[in-house]
């Protein structure tokens, strides 16, 4: 098994988001984006977005939470703002891709920001020159032989949406995404093949990827530790409704402008077990996961699953639909099923499920180590969740992140020895082989997270580091940028050079 290729056409690549990743955040006519706003954190203080009011009141609200009514969110001059700089892929994506081409990637997944492509999100016609920057980097990967892949929405919003039409659960917002989408199938038409519509669908909250959802009052007092208020919640699974709309959309109208588009859909599927035999958790832990597939299943079989209605009636939400949604979910599934996996999850039935910078935060699992970070490493979880889903749906499956982020030094001669980030992906590539060669799941392809050091989503640290290759930046974007090749970057380029064959 070990010495065993993978699938000729398999995708051996990378993955990376511009909100972490690209910067520039004010050139060349880029519009401000609802991340911007967020400031850097660590494992225990929640990354924040500070605001202003018209009367002068002032404040703070952090991931999950929604602005206060009437509120402006604003930059604080003693406050740094990961996004604006990032690991600035704006100014190093010739030095950067050329380095993928030299690990042998197939494939590169990065995100398009969209308020490079519609500053505000409302105009009739696109900024040419955000349009022009995409066209840069696509031209330089497709001169590598390098397949774009392409992430529409990843933690992502124009300012002016979430402020003028607050976000997501305005319907005004499908059209908006939609003509975005539009005009990004149509630049790249012959020349993007796979597309992902939407980032970790199942995961969305707050402000910063919903827009404004709590017209009234702060979501909770601390969203970071815990479950969001019921209504909330409901207006939540409402702005999530509108965005499933929009995605089917996108994905018909991306379908007719060119037909072998691969249109995907991406989710967070990290692994979720009961903690015993106990028929409660077994049933509680089942339960809990369709609060993730409840997404995917709508998006991948086009419709929502009979247990939907009791996830809405536990948050006293009504869902409203327009006429011609159910048809629009119906007619347009997506092509594949793109998931991220770092982890599992233990679920016990008397154990409040909790989320923090670090995900979700059940019972500890006894069987694995952690990260740093606190995430449990389970590389048979990845085998596990691959089975699955395609159990569930029959389609492609693509593995679009996965990865350690751990802290690292830049030695002397500046190597990095990152002998963990080396064994955790070994023990996963080990598990994609299982699950593609012996159980014959379709896996489009793998594409380990932040394969260039970029700033993490969770905590807008630079230290929580996932890179194979170094980027010399510390947390409050200080450092040359300059980047290094780690040890990890000589063994991948070795993995992808024999097919997954050798993984020593
Ligand atoms: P960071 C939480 C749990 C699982 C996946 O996360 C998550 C999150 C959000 O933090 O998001 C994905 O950077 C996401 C990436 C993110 C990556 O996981 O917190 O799609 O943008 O960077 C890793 O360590």
């Amino acid at each position: 098994m070990d010495k065993k290729e993978f699938p000729q056409n398999f995708l051996w690549g990378g993955a990376t988001a511009a909100n972490q990743y690209e910067g520039g955040y004010d050139e060349d006519g880029r519009g401000l984006s609802v991340g911007d706003f967020l400031t850097n954190g660590d494992y225990t203080h929640p990354r924040r977005i500070y605001y202003n009011k018209e009367d002068g009141s002032n404040g703070y609200i952090v991931e999950g939470e929604g602005l206060p009514q009437g509120a402006t969110p604003v930059f604080k001059d003693d406050c740094y703002y990961p996004s604006h700089k990032a690991t600035d892929f704006y100014h190093h994506y010739k030095e950067d891709i050329k380095l993928m081409a030299r690990m042998g990637f197939k494939t590169f997944r990065f995100s398009i920001s969209w308020t490079r492509i519609f500053p505000n999100g409302d105009e009739n016609t696109p900024n040419e020159k955000g349009l022009k920057f995409y066209d840069r980097v696509i031209d330089e990967l497709n001169k590598y032989n390098i397949e774009p892949l392409v992430t529409l929405l990843h933690f992502d919003m124009p300012v002016h949406l979430a402020q003028k039409y607050g976000g997501w659960k305005n319907r005004k917002l499908i059209d908006f995404y939609d003509k975005y989408a539009e005009t990004c199938f149509h630049r790249w038409k012959n020349k993007v093949k796979y597309w992902i519509t939407v980032n970790e669908i199942n995961v969305l909250g707050g402000y910063w990827t919903l827009g404004t959802f709590s017209a009234e009052k702060k979501i909770s007092a601390n969203a970071n530790q815990g479950e969001i208020p019921t209504a909330d919640a409901g207006i939540k699974l409402q702005a999530l409704h509108n965005l499933m709309v929009a995605v089917s959309k996108a994905k018909g109208i991306g379908k007719k402008i060119n037909p072998n588009f691969k249109i995907g859909v991406m989710l967070a599927l990290s692994g979720i077990y009961p903690a015993t035999c106990k028929p409660d958790d077994v049933m509680g832990a089942y339960q809990f996961r369709r609060k993730a597939l409840m997404f995917s299943d709508v998006l991948m079989r086009g419709s929502y699953p009979n247990y939907a209605q009791s996830i809405f009636d536990e948050y006293h939400f009504q869902l409203k639909q327009d006429k011609s949604d159910k048809k629009i979910l119906a007619d347009n599934t997506a092509d594949f099923l793109a998931f991220s996996y770092y982890r599992s999850t233990i679920y016990r039935s008397n154990q409040k499920q909790l989320t923090t910078t670090g995900g979700q935060q059940g019972a500890s699992n006894p069987y694995l180590d952690k990260t740093s970070w606190g995430w449990p490493i389970d590389p048979e979880g990845l085998r596990f969740v691959l089975n699955e889903l395609f159990d569930r749906y029959q389609k492609p499956l693509f593995i679009v992140e996965n990865g350690i982020g751990e802290r690292e030094t830049l030695e002397e001669n500046h190597i990095v020895h990152d002998k963990d980030r080396i064994s955790f992906m070994r023990d996963h590539i080990k598990e994609i082989k299982k699950a593609v060669l012996i159980d014959r799941i379709p896996v489009i392809g793998y594409t380990p997270w932040g394969c260039i050091d970029l700033v993490s989503a969770g905590t807008g640290e630079m230290d929580k580091r996932y890179g194979l290759v170094y980027v010399d930046m510390d947390n409050l974007g200080y450092g040359s940028l300059k980047r290094y090749p780690k040890d990890s970057f000589y063994w991948y380029k070795n993995v992808i050079a024999s097919n997954g064959k050798d993984l020593d």
